[in-house]
């Protein structure tokens, strides 16, 4: 895995912009770059984060520099908050809670503000959702519930906790199960993920087992997933956005299968 050109985490001369989105007593962050951009990526913070997790300056600076120097198109990247706005409680378990509930709210609320700004609509293919953590978590959530709207999936050191916490790591086979019943049941359209983790991340261990158990499903997942390991990767933002500085040029480069 690449790291990233040190210079890209200072400001570019070149700069897309941040439009704040309000629905309710919500609200979630647009990233608009400078230029037409014809796909649209959805990104989800980790637990105890928000919506302005993803969007700190390294980061927007970082794929300032991706456009610019043409490392990838231009993207538009929607970063929405999977927490009520009243919650206080950010523990794993009540954030699992929310994650699941949350891929409602991004189809009925978030999506259509964020496309009607955009004047436009994404066909699923080039529409991503991807998270960081608990935001992969929401990732695989996603997957379950809405592969209709999204054709590509990027969770990053985060596992599928529709067998319980952790239950990549607990239960993969389950899980591996859950996620192939999931896409059948939505009649099985094309997709793409891409998971990734480091080897030392306390996600590593929960992530890991369900991704075997995945591949073991040929029938569902197989040539639609792509997964690596970063040796010495931990579960920092940092290690992840080195993750998105790989993924995010070939995101919507393959054909959908
Ligand atoms: C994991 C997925 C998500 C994991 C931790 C989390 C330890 C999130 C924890 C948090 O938000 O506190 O596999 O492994």
């Amino acid at each position: 895995m690449n790291t990233i050109p040190q210079g890209y985490l200072e400001p570019c001369d070149r700069t897309g912009r941040v439009e704040r989105l309000d629905y309710g007593d919500k609200y979630a962050l647009l990233y608009v770059p400078d230029g037409p951009a014809a796909r649209m990526v959805y990104l989800i913070h980790g637990g105890g984060g928000d919506q302005h997790s993803f969007f700190c300056p390294a980061f927007l600076n970082m794929v300032d520099h991706m456009i610019r120097s043409g490392d990838m198109a231009p993207v538009y990247i929607v970063a929405p908050c999977f927490y009520a706005a009243a919650e206080t409680d950010k523990s794993p378990s009540s954030s699992g809670i929310a994650v699941k509930r949350f891929i409602d709210e991004l189809r009925e609320q978030v999506m259509p503000l964020a496309e009607g700004y955009t004047g436009r609509t994404f066909a699923r293919g080039d529409r991503a959702v991807g998270g960081f953590s608990m935001g992969a978590v929401a990732t695989w959530y996603a997957f379950m519930q809405a592969l209709d709207l999204f054709g590509r999936f990027l969770p990053l050191s985060g596992d599928c906790w529709t067998c319980g916490e952790k239950g990549g790591g607990s239960h993969p086979l389950e899980t591996a199960a859950a996620l192939a019943d999931a896409a059948v049941r939505q009649g099985l359209p094309a997709f793409a993920i891409r998971a990734i983790t480091g080897s030392e991340d306390i996600a590593y261990p929960n992530l890991d087992p369900q991704i075997r158990a995945m591949r073991a499903r040929e029938d569902v997942f197989g040539g639609r997933l792509r997964y690596d390991v970063l040796p010495g990767g931990v579960h920092d933002y940092d290690t992840m956005f080195r993750y998105l500085y790989d993924a995010l040029p070939d995101l919507f480069a393959r054909e959908l299968s």
